[in-house]
């Protein structure tokens, strides 16, 4: 359309300015339209979700080092800077090169819808918020740029402006300074503007050049783009639907209850990670960025593949099993030495091996598939979820429903390995198979296929930052080695004798025990060091292993500066 030397005399922010404003605007409509057809549905989440899946593992390793549990956050944080980028890039190209700005605007609701769509478990609407925010973002670009990027009344250059643009033109912007513009301004409504002007125009063959309407339009648009985003956001977190079932919902008594959690398990110490990790603490680490909401009317488990039988499980039918309740500590296989990705729960659930056996795999048979309703898939080798363990299917963490981002309704839980393999959230289909037929998700990724825990120990007190004053202090902290027990922990202080820690009453060889030490501080710096043994005689080694391919291995130490 137009001449692009025109388009050149405009200000480079004023192109900016127009297309953040159309952004927004198609970013907040988008968001609101998938509060309503559902949050996976947000073209932001599901392109956000899209990247986790394609990221190479160095990155997501990387995310999960920098940012741990926050991860999200910052995948969201730089979406958003990407975001920022094409706008004010699409707002540029629209003014300079017309008609390119719409065209990727338009381009990216397009991939938006794709990739929103054909996202595992997305609904027959999924697309369509993604449309909705490149349409708009697209119509309310062109409108801005229209307003800014007419030339001013020019004797021999007019072209032939088409329908409908004529006012554009005339509403037209010069080099003169935006104060004078606001000057000349007479405190009008936007909306009446054009026409008055016009007809100012006509009068005077230098119209009044005002940029009033046009940032008053990009203020609109962006005042709606915001306030759609915030109602979008109340909408779908409000999205009272799961978490209200979820809170009116009374699971059914355990038919074989958990241990007592023994006196002595709890040392209680301030820095010490308590025994039992209260469920809004506990780490979480998935690949989903938007939490699913299943509701438990709809849903189902499949139990499938290398069986004689094949079923279908409701929620009803669950519920109505004699469910037991177990003590298991998960852990997962990101977790650096001395890491916090760890925390110790008591479940209910029903054994898996008791619906395996209803199922009856074949004898060739060596792995169960565990699929999750946002497509996630665990490898877990059959005989861990068959053995006398307690590998659940589990509804409820220390006494309440599965908070949602811990897999409500429904998730895996298996002693003994790392949740990458095991533990699988939001849990829907189970299909007994064989690793050398199927890949779970992060095995494609690079990680072993096979997650048992590694024997670890964890120093908490006393904490690096804290000054530390010279006299009687308590090392304290944490050691497992799920599925085998720990028989001890031994600290020593800059390389010296190895001291055996005291270790407090474990809950169960499937959970971490506290262990504590007595040390009499002297002043200066000091390097403090612990290893665990397992109850099986193994001694936690000192050979330093990162987490990839299958769990971080080495000596957890810390320093510490004592003073008089
Ligand atoms: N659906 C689903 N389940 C999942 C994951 C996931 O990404 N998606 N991550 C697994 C990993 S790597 C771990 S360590 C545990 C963490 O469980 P938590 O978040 O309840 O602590 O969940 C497992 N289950
Ligand atoms: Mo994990």
């Amino acid at each position: 359309m137009a001449d692009p030397r025109e388009g050149r005399r405009i200000p480079a922010p004023l192109t900016w300015v127009a297309g953040l404003a159309a952004v927004l605007l198609g970013v907040g409509l988008g968001e609101l339209t998938a509060a309503v057809v559902g949050p996976s549905s947000s073209p932001v989440a599901a392109v956000g979700s899209a990247l986790i899946d394609v990221a190479p593992s160095w990155a997501k390793d990387t995310a999960i080092a920098l940012f741990g549990t926050a991860d999200k956050l910052a995948l969201l944080a730089g979406i958003a800077l990407i975001m920022l980028v094409l706008a004010v890039l699409a707002g540029w190209l629209q003014v300079r090169f017309p008609p390119w700005g719409i065209v990727l605007v338009a381009a990216f609701g397009v991939a938006g819808a794709v990739v929103a769509a054909t996202r595992p478990g997305a609904g027959s609407m999924a697309w369509m918020p993604a449309v909705v925010a490149g349409a708009s973002g697209a119509v309310a670009l062109w409108l801005l740029a229209r307003m800014i990027s007419t030339r001013p009344e020019a004797p021999s250059t007019i072209g032939q402006p088409g329908p409908g643009v004529e006012g554009a033109r005339e509403r037209f912007v010069s080099p003169v300074p935006r104060s004078l513009n606001d000057r000349e301004s007479d405190g009008r409504e936007p909306e009446d503007r054009s026409s008055s002007e016009r007809s100012e125009t006509k009068r005077s063959p230098s119209p009044p050049p005002s940029r009033r309407a046009f940032f008053a339009w990009a203020g609109v648009a962006a005042g709606v783009g915001v306030l759609a985003i915030a109602i979008g956001g109340v909408r779908s977190t409000a999205s009272a639907g799961v978490a209200a079932v979820r809170r009116a919902l009374r699971l059914p008594a355990a038919a074989v209850a958990a241990s007592v959690v023994p006196s002595g398990a709890e040392l209680d110490l301030p820095g010490l990670a308590s025994v039992v990790t209260p469920n809004e603490q506990f780490y979480r680490i998935d690949t989903a960025l938007i939490v699913p909401e299943v509701d438990p009317a709809d849903w189902r488990l499949r139990v499938h593949g290398m069986v004689a039988e094949e079923f279908e499980l409701t929620w009803d039918e669950l519920l109505a099993l004699p469910l037991e309740e177990s003590w298991t500590t998960l852990t997962c296989v990101s977790n650096e030495v001395g890491g916090t990705l760890v925390g110790n729960a008591r479940w209910l659930g029903y054994p898996i091996r008791e619906l395996l056996a209803r199922a009856r795999p074949d004898a060739e048979a060596d792995m169960v598939l565990s699929r999750s309703v946002d497509g996630f898939t665990a490898s877990t080798p059959l005989e861990a979820l068959t053995d006398d363990r307690n590998a659940i299917l589990a509804v409820g963490m220390n006494g309440e429903p599965l908070p949602l981002e811990h897999g409500f309704p429904v998730r895996m839980v298996v002693p003994g390995l790392y949740g990458y393999v095991s533990a699988t959230k939001w849990v829907t289909d189970l299909e007994v198979t064989r690793f050398d037929r199927a890949t779970a998700y992060w095995t494609t990724r690079g990680w072993s296929e096979r997650g048992p825990i590694k024997l670890q120990s964890r120093i908490d007190v006393p904490r690096k930052s804290q000054g530390l004053k010279a006299g009687d202090v308590v090392i304290a902290g944490v050691a497992w080695h799920q599925g085998v027990g720990i028989a001890g922990v031994e600290v020593r202080i800059d390389e010296g004798e190895w001291m055996p820690a005291a270790l407090a009453a474990a809950i169960s060889d499937d959970t971490w025990v506290q262990w504590s030490l007595p040390w009499n501080a002297t002043s200066g710096d000091h390097v403090i060091e612990c290893r665990a043994t397992g109850k099986d005689g193994e001694v936690q080694t000192s050979q330093t292993a990162p987490p990839a391919p299958d769990g971080a291995t080495g000596w957890h130490w810390r320093t510490v500066s004592v003073f008089d």
